[in-house]
């Protein structure tokens, strides 16, 4: 039985609220009942059997719109994750969204996050200068390209390589080439930091960046090249240097004091207590305009500007944060300006946690998928967790949180979710896995296979590792390194590699649209299914020798015919033949 976001089962697609639409269960079963909740209630209404399966057609009622089936001869339920034999909890229920949603752009896009300091130095002469400026009370420093970074206390924010976006401008060949589709840049407003998630102007790009004319010139050739943009959208908080907060320090009766929370003591509420991160205040109304809702508010000047998407840093701490009514709000609005500005553009959030509540609360097109791929995945491959604490996750256990966690999403988002192994908040995958080169191309394999738009950390591709010294939350951004463009220090094979599962994941629609199934899952194999309008696609991914019994099929990795009893280590991908 099955039933996924996929043109047989759920025509059509995209529906409206209040549009009729037809939901299909791919099944042997002559006899079904969808199970719908409605009011709170329960209702259930008789399916048509139809060749291949059961269907129903009724209006949307609701966003979600929340149901199961029955399937009396089996007396079964089949819910989002499975089949019971009795009523399970709604939450189990599929969850079906109305539109707006994620534009169809960016349904199992490749992604490609760039940390514009360390990716290319274009331009020598927007090269900020060692001591040119103080960063918590330390001059900053402006380091060779080949210099390793500094781990030292407080070093993590000062040091700068020179990167910029005019350096993007110039590799658009080599992302082009390698299949990146949409560009994830990191902060590209003026800021103190390298980091700059502590902006002081939030409607001009850094000038030592590039500044607005090479801002410009990047949204016109990637757009020309059929490529997006998205930028890094930090409205939680903002930079101490910003004006706003200066003016709120030294006159509490100003408006723009308002817009931030004073404590008694004379400390203010801020980002995990950051104080270069004074956080913004969303119950004051001033604030909302400002930063999220006016004809100027930067939610709208970038995508007005060109810019295609935000990734909302900390969208689960906006407002007061999780499940507050306050906190949808926000995000919702920031997506209704955002479509306002380009109807295609996307939002998706930074939820390093439970991506639940907001998801399915239709807040957001996706997220960041920390805890439901990028955590389970390398912790089952490296045993090791993100701190670096010894864990244990067998296969079935992988299995089962990336299977709760995809079944658990709405439809119309298990599509989009920004899966990842890298980024530049956690240590790179390589690292993490010792260098151990075969491991690490599985986890490209099950990056770029797996449901979701799959999201490329630079320089993953050609295998960049970074040195050692992480030991614990501090040492996060040692995975910060620059890009070596000397050629003979890339892993080749890495690259090719890498290269081959996006022109893949670009051309097989079961790999870039497909719902997902079960395979197969023991001590050493993981398999699953990928399914999209009749194709069938199996992946498996052996941690050890092993074998599996294929139908007819195409491998896609060799392109050979196989069928029958087949060995197999590391990733295979194949193609079932009709
Ligand atoms: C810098 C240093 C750190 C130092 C910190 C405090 O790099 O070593 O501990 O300062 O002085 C940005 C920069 C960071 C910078 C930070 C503060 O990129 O380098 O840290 O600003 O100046 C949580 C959040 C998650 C957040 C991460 C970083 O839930 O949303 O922490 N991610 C976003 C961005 C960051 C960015 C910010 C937020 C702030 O992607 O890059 O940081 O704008 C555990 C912890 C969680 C933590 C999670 C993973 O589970 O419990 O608190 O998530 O790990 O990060
Ligand atoms: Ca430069």
């Amino acid at each position: 039985h099955y039933h996924d976001w996929e043109p047989f089962c759920v025509d059509p697609l995209r529906p409206e609220l209040g549009q009729e639409i037809t939901l299909r269960l791919k099944t042997p079963a002559k006899e079904g009942f969808l199970i719908l909740e409605r009011y709170g209630e329960v209702e259930r209404r008789p399916m048509k059997a139809i060749a291949g399966g059961l269907e129903i057609r009724l209006p949307l009622y609701s966003s979600p719109l929340r149901y199961c089936f029955f399937l009396p001869q089996e007396k079964t339920y089949l819910t989002a994750d499975g089949l019971r034999g009795a009523l399970p909890r709604y939450d189990k229920f599929f969850h079906l969204l109305a539109q707006p949603t994620v534009p169809d752009w960016a349904v199992g896009a490749v992604f490609y996050q760039i940390f514009p300091d360390r990716f290319r130095n274009g331009n020598p002469h927007n090269d900020p200068q060692t001591g040119e400026w103080l960063y918590q009370g330390r001059p900053i420093v402006k380091k060779d390209w080949d210099e390793p970074l500094g781990y030292g206390p407080g070093e993590g924010p000062i040091q700068h390589y020179g990167g910029d976006l005019e350096g993007i401008l110039e590799k658009l060949d080599y992302l082009q080439d390698l299949g990146v589709e949409v560009l994830y840049l990191n902060p590209i407003l003026p800021s103190g930091s390298n980091h700059r998630y502590d902006a002081r102007d939030y409607l001009n790009v850094d000038p030592h960046l590039g500044g607005n004319e090479a801002f410009d010139r990047l949204v016109e050739a990637l757009h020309r090249r059929g490529m997006k943009l998205v930028l890094d959208g930090v409205f939680n908080h903002i930079g101490n240097s910003h004006p706003d907060f200066q003016k709120a320090l030294h006159d509490p009766t100003a408006p723009e004091a308002g817009q931030f929370t004073f404590y008694a003591d004379g400390s203010y509420a801020a980002f995990f207590g950051v104080k270069t991160l004074p956080k913004l205040d969303y119950a004051n109304p001033l604030t909302v305009e400002r930063w999220l809702d006016g004809y100027h508010a930067p939610v709208r000047h970038w995508i007005r500007k060109g810019a295609d998407g935000w990734r909302l840093d900390v969208a689960h701490q906006m407002g007061e944060g999780g499940t507050d009514r306050r906190n949808s709000e926000i995000l919702r609005l920031i997506k209704h300006n955002s479509v306002e500005e380009n109807p295609e553009a996307l939002v998706f959030g930074e939820l390093f946690f439970d991506t639940l509540p907001t998801l399915r609360a239709h807040t957001l097109d996706g997220s960041m998928h920390y805890a439901g791929f990028a955590n389970p995945l390398m912790e089952w491959l490296s045993g090791k967790n993100v701190y670096g604490w010894d864990v244990a996750v067998s296969t079935e256990e992988l299995w089962e949180t990336l299977w709760d966690h995809y079944t658990a999403l709405p439809l119309q988002l298990r599509q989009s979710m920004y899966t990842l192994i890298s980024s530049h908040d956690i240590p790179r995958a390589l690292w993490r896995l010792k260098g151990d080169v075969e491991r690490f191309k599985l986890a490209l394999g099950i990056l770029l296979t797996f449901p979701g738009a799959p999201g490329l950390y630079y320089g993953d591709e050609i295998g960049l590792d970074q040195a050692n010294p992480y030991t614990d939350w501090n040492g996060d951004p040692m995975c910060r390194g620059t890009f070596p463009w000397d050629e003979r220090r890339w892993n080749k094979e890495v690259l090719t590699w890498t290269k081959k599962l996006i022109w893949l994941k670009k051309n097989t629609p079961a790999l870039r649209r497909g719902g997902l199934q079960p395979l197969q899952v023991s001590e050493k194999l993981l398999g699953y299914k990928r399914l999209y309008d009749g194709e069938e696609v199996w992946v498996y991914a052996a941690l050890e020798p092993t074998e599996v019994q294929l139908p007819q099929a195409e491998n896609l990795l060799t392109g050979q015919r196989v069928g029958g009893s087949v060995r197999l280590l590391g990733l295979g991908i194949f193609r079932l033949l009709r």
